[in-house]
């Protein structure tokens, strides 16, 4: 189907804010060009992110009468286990209020100084947490991975060579574990094969190496398995995302976003001894290991999203939608990142501004436009959040990629609202000559995009 059904229908709504451009210049000038410093209630459309902005079913509204909050052996946390036992099959499981607080307990207790994780590509707080243990983290991805441009259906893809190289380089004592991001999020929200998570795992056997996932966006990475794979297209969601975990060894996971919650995640391990120290930094850090920094009625919403998740018809329309929209952009010729990604659609700004030099930032001034265009908020993937200056060369270091995302929250937008975010970046498509760049007047020592002012240079 070329235009998306929502398989829901609306039971609440919420009003969405209307802003004039005169007000959004405003807006714009006082947040230092930075769209993380504008309030929300200044956004029309947000797609700053997919994780967190879900909306919840009646479903799952209904769970959160239901939470037992004592403080230890709720009934939320049993169903929540059972839950994850059920579709993940591994023997731990062990509550944290996000994904970040997973990956610093696991990385805690099994990184440590000098080590090196190898994953497809690590999504920044993964990479930051195995650095914060003075770990180091290394991306090998396929090299299609890399480019925007390049058709391949499994673009998350593990390169079986390059983590050979980096295990035979470093040797197995200093690889404590190896990660899969499903679907590879800085890569574009691509997905993995089957094909190659079973490669992936025969490589670390024969080495002795662990496999994690970073299971976030476990549910949209098996979809595009059905509909990819060869021998997966008569074969449900939930025997896909088995299969795939009978091949780890453990996962982390935010349920912000394939958990259908506002918040929440948990680890799982398989190791009994690694879950147990885990637990006791658990209980120092976030919670009592049945709640780990959540409430019961959280872990019940967590508990009835995993199984909503798993529907096909809810991830043929998800999938659809983000597609749509990249559909609508590309058919115009705005050049995106190809295929279009699982929960984001990836604007390439350095050919949407091929006139802007990567040091003035033109994936930061095009989401500066989208907003001044249409109300939409987007996040910058480029220059300001991965560029830095070499401490050695004092050079300034800019990364491969120079993207704009727009992340797509689940069930949130319809499909009439992705209508009206391809109008606007259309409209700033075809003034996209009179665009200028943009200048940093202050940023933050660490992770810069998050607090940096800047201003656009003269024209
Ligand atoms: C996103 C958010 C979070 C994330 C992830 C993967 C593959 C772990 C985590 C951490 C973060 C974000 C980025 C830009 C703007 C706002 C938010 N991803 N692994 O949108 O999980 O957030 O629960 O600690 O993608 O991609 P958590």
């Amino acid at each position: 189907m070329d235009y998306p059904m929502e398989p829901y229908k609306i039971k609440v709504v919420e009003p969405i804010p209307r802003t004039t451009r005169e007000e959004r210049r405003a807006v714009l000038e006082k947040a230092g060009y930075n769209l993380f410093n504008v309030p929300a209630e200044k956004v029309t459309i947000d797609l700053l992110t997919d994780s967190g902005t879900s909306a919840m079913s009646d479903n799952q509204w209904a769970g959160l009468m239901i939470g037992d909050e004592s403080y230890a052996g709720s009934r939320n946390y049993f169903r929540f286990e059972e839950t994850v036992r059920d579709i993940f099959g591994f023997r731990h499981v062990i509550p944290a209020h996000q994904g970040r607080v997973a990956e610093n307990l696991l990385f805690s207790t099994m990184v440590k100084q000098g080590d090196y994780v190898p994953n497809n590509i690590h999504f920044d707080t993964t990479r930051a947490n195995i650095e914060h243990n003075r770990g180091i983290a290394v991306d090998c991805v396929i090299d299609a991975g890399l480019h925007p441009r390049e058709e391949h259906p499994f673009k998350g893809n593990m390169d079986l060579g390059k983590l050979e190289a980096v295990i035979r380089r470093f040797g197995r004592d200093r690889i404590p574990l190896c990660l899969l991001t499903i679907t590879n999020n800085s890569g574009g929200g691509q997905p993995v094969s089957l094909e190659n998570i079973r490669a992936t795992r025969a490589l670390l056997d024969r080495y002795g190496i662990p496999l994690f996932f970073d299971a976030c966006r476990f549910a949209e990475n098996c979809y595009f398995i059905k509909m990819r794979e060869p021998g997966y297209a008569d074969r449900d969601i939930l025997s896909i995302a088995r299969e795939i975990f009978s091949l780890g060894d453990g996962c982390t996971m935010s349920a912000k976003k394939d958990g259908l919650v506002n918040i929440g995640g948990f680890l799982c391990t398989n190791d009994a001894a690694l879950a147990e120290r885990i637990t006791n930094l658990l209980i120092l850090v976030e919670g009592f290991p049945t709640y780990g920094g959540l409430a019961g009625r959280d872990l019940e919403a967590i508990a009835r999203g995993l199984r909503e998740v798993l529907d096909e018809d809810y991830l043929e329309f998800r999938i659809g939608q983000v597609r749509f929209l990249g559909n609508l952009l590309d058919a115009e010729g705005v050049p995106i990142l190809k295929p279009v990604g699982g929960h984001a659609v990836y604007l390439d700004a350095r050919s949407f501004l091929p006139g802007i030099p990567q040091h003035r930032f033109p994936a930061q001034a095009l989401t500066c436009e989208l907003y001044l265009e249409g109300g939409i908020r987007a996040v910058e993937i480029g220059g300001l959040m991965f560029g830095h200056r070499d401490p050695d060369t004092g050079a300034d270091v800019f990364p491969e990629l120079e993207m704009v995302r727009l992340a797509i929250p689940r069930r949130v937008y319809t499909t009439a609202h992705m209508q009206y975010v391809a109008e606007a970046i259309l409209s700033v498509f075809r003034r996209r000559d009179s665009i200028r760049g943009l200048e940093i007047l202050h940023e933050a020592p660490v992770l810069r995009h998050f607090t940096a002012r800047l201003r656009p240079v003269a024209a």
